[in-house]
């Protein structure tokens, strides 16, 4: 059950990156019509001619992270930098990675062999660092990696965040991002209520942001919890409002953890009902508009941390770039985390 549990983190960040990326330039909401419409197109495509759905910069990221644990069986600082400048300048163009982590990585490569690699991520922004859901969008295989162990999660998610983004929002949103990926590991359906779930998180991000003085994480998750008791569900208009669902860490994180609840309190749209749960989650979140692809991704990663690889039509899987290696780097994570 908790290689399934790993296989569908994995995999779900994939598709919901895959999928996300195909409305991320419009910056809308996406109708549950459109989705479905895709549902469609997926399902019925014969092999030979299936629709291919290119993963972006969250999946790269993600994987050369989750390479570097597997290789070397603990955070090494240096060779995460390293893989992350080196997929960076050789990978195609629709990554479409964010706008100025690329100073970030110039730096790294002119300083090669990496002996300051937290310097260039310090110096974003006039030393204010970047506050960007990067960190959080490729935490998940930190959870998977250090899954019983909160403390070195949290230690974890925090420095490898710190290699491109060392704003305490980014940081911040790292370690929520990847406690919501460990709860989900840690739990199972029907064991946890929603509101149980988000106590959880609620409690580390009041340890988070104790010395935090604007403290937007926590302010965000009682939002969250407002809307979601709300007998009637919020538009995703007034959800952009509300929380937002851009490209800051506060906003995107805070919007997939929403998606992810609401379908977990059964209030998921009902033009979403003829899928499985982990679906519903990757397409809600994805329907929020926004960041969609990072939304997705991260929607993805806790749904399938929580509902494992089942729910995970092959006909979605096979379509996305990168399925092998999502699943590959799931069943060697697992295999180190056992031992
Ligand atoms: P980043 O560190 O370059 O941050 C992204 C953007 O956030 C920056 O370019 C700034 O506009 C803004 N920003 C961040 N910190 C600050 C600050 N302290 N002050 C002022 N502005 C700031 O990259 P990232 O890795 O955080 O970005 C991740 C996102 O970029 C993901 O959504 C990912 O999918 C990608 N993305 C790409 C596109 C695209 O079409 N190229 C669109 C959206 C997102
Ligand atoms: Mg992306
Ligand atoms: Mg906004
Ligand atoms: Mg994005």
């Amino acid at each position: 059950m908790l290689l399934s549990k790993y296989k569908g983190s994995a995999l779900a960040a994939l598709a919901g990156d895959c999928i996300g990326a195909e409305y991320e330039a419009a910056w809308q909401p996406v109708a549950y019509q459109t989705l479905m419409e895709l549902e469609e197109i997926l399902k019925n495509s014969q092999a030979a001619s299936r629709r291919f759905l290119n993963y972006t910069d969250d999946t790269e990221m993600a994987h050369e992270l989750a390479k570097s644990l597997v290789e070397n069986g603990k955070f090494v600082a240096k060779d995460v930098a390293s893989k992350f400048t080196k997929t960076f300048f050789t990978s195609p163009p629709c990554r479409y990675y964010g706008e100025s982590v690329r100073t970030v990585f110039e730096k790294l490569q002119k300083a090669s062999p990496f002996s300051d690699p937290f310097g260039p991520a310090s110096e974003q922004f006039d030393g204010q660092g970047s506050y960007g859901n990067g960190s959080a969008m490729r935490v998940f295989p930190v959870a998977l990696f250090c899954h019983g162990n909160q403390e070195l999660l949290e230690k974890l998610a925090a420095l490898s965040a710190k290699l491109t983004h060392v704003h305490i929002d980014a940081i911040n949103g790292a370690k929520l991002q990847a406690s919501a990926v460990e709860i989900a590991l840690s739990s199972s359906d029907g064991s946890i209520s929603w509101l149980e779930f988000w106590q959880k998180l609620k409690d580390l991000i009041d340890k988070f942001e104790v010395d935090v003085p604007e403290k937007v994480y926590t302010n965000k998750l009682d939002t969250i919890k407002e809307l979601i008791a709300r007998e009637e569900v919020a538009s995703v208009h007034e959800f952009e409002d509300e929380v937002g669902t851009g490209i800051k860490a506060t906003e995107a994180v805070c919007a997939a953890i929403y998606a992810f609840l609401m379908c977990l309190a059964d209030r998921q749209p009902s033009e979403l009902s003829s899928l499985s749960k982990v679906q519903q989650v990757v397409f809600y979140s994805i329907s929020l508009g926004g960041d969609t692809d990072t939304i997705g991704t991260m929607a993805g990663a806790i749904a399938g941390a929580f509902y494992g690889d089942e729910g995970l039509p092959s006909y979605w899987l096979s379509a996305c770039e990168g399925e092998d290696m999502a699943r590959d780097l799931a069943t060697k994570l697992h295999e180190l985390n056992e031992k």
